[in-house]
């Protein structure tokens, strides 16, 4: 039964950046609650949780909000740094790996799938698309665009095949960096995973061509972990009005660039689409994490926790 303690991941079932969490739980045999939320706005009991903030996944533990996986996940391993993921070289190098994967080649991913689906999606959810990302939808110019995206997506996995290749040099290429599995190889297999569910024959054939990185991502898969215990929405937000944000430290880095102090009223948003400005009174901030305070009728005192890497912070 989930409480204010428990991991509770509000996603969907075919979200790749959902995945990602997925994926690093069952790793890590995390228990958690999952709540389904919609795959498309409006997303009316997740908003009072995130002060509009849309995008998938959000995690929740009590009254705290973490949006976006580069935030899910650095959260996780502080709260369970046991067995860490952030294996001896993977420090700095997840993050850096992640800005890859979860960008330039996932714009590839999304270009591939939309090329071969585009044509079968629902009305309503490629409006909804239009909206998040500011482009209209033109399934001419997606399958047009899709062939030169495929060579592209081979190319980014082919590079993870030479860093197989470069690892079985060096007595390891089993796992991505060194002989275990860590947080590189997380991020390295969302964008298979998203392009796998959609355009299986493709993947099949690029895997074809790269036998390191079929047989990793073979081995990916026999992560079992725990059956999450499924959570209403409802009961999700009474979790949140029960318990207290819980910080560890109220403080505001004294290098903090734009001259920031606690209490300040502060805007956040992701820097690439779906530029919702999160707004709130500011908490903690460093150099990788933003904190702000909201009140909401529904949910209460909550704290909000985006990273600083790819997000946008203004005076609000
Ligand atoms: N940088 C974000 C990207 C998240 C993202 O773009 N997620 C997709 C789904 S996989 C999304 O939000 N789509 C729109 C939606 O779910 O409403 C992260 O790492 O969490």
């Amino acid at each position: 039964m989930a409480d204010a303690r428990s991991i509770i991941l509000h996603h969907y079932d075919q979200s790749p950046f959902s995945e990602k969490v997925r994926l690093y739980l069952r790793m890590k045999n995390l228990a958690w609650a999952s709540v389904e939320i919609p795959n498309m706005l409006p997303k009316p009991d997740l908003m009072p949780l995130t002060g509009g903030y849309r995008r998938t996944p959000v995690m929740q533990i009590g009254a705290d909000i973490y949006c976006d996986t580069a935030m899910i996940l650095m959260e996780l391993e502080r709260r369970y740094p046991l067995p860490t993921l952030i294996l001896p070289g993977h420090e700095g190098l997840a993050k850096i790996v992640a800005h890859w994967t979860d960008r330039t080649w996932f714009q590839a991913s999304v270009g591939v799938v939309f090329g071969a689906i585009g044509d079968y999606a629902p009305e309503a959810f490629l409006k909804d698309r239009e909206a998040l990302t500011g482009n209209p939808f033109n399934a001419e110019a997606m399958k047009t665009a899709a062939p030169m995206l495929r060579d592209q997506w081979r190319a980014h996995l082919m590079t993870l095949e030479e860093r197989l290749e470069g690892g079985r040099g060096a007595g390891g290429g089993a796992w991505m960096v060194s002989t275990k599995p860590g947080m590189v190889d997380v991020h390295a297999h969302m964008n298979i995973w998203f392009v796998e569910q959609n355009v299986p024959d493709f993947v099949k054939a690029c895997l074809d061509g790269a036998p390191l990185v079929a047989d990793w991502y073979q081995r990916m898969k026999e992560f079992e972990g725990q059956r999450p215990d499924a959570l209403s929405a409802s009961d999700a937000l009474a979790i949140a009005q029960r318990a207290g944000p819980r910080l560890k430290a109220a403080t505001v880095d004294e290098l903090e660039p734009q001259g920031l102090v606690l209490g300040d009223a502060v805007a956040v948003a992701p820097d690439d689409y779906g530029r919702d400005w999160v707004t709130g009174s500011l908490v903690h901030a460093d150099d990788q994490c933003i904190i702000l305070q909201r009140t909401d009728a529904q949910a209460e005192s909550i704290h909000i926790h985006f990273p600083r890497a790819g997000y946008l912070v203004r005076r609000g």
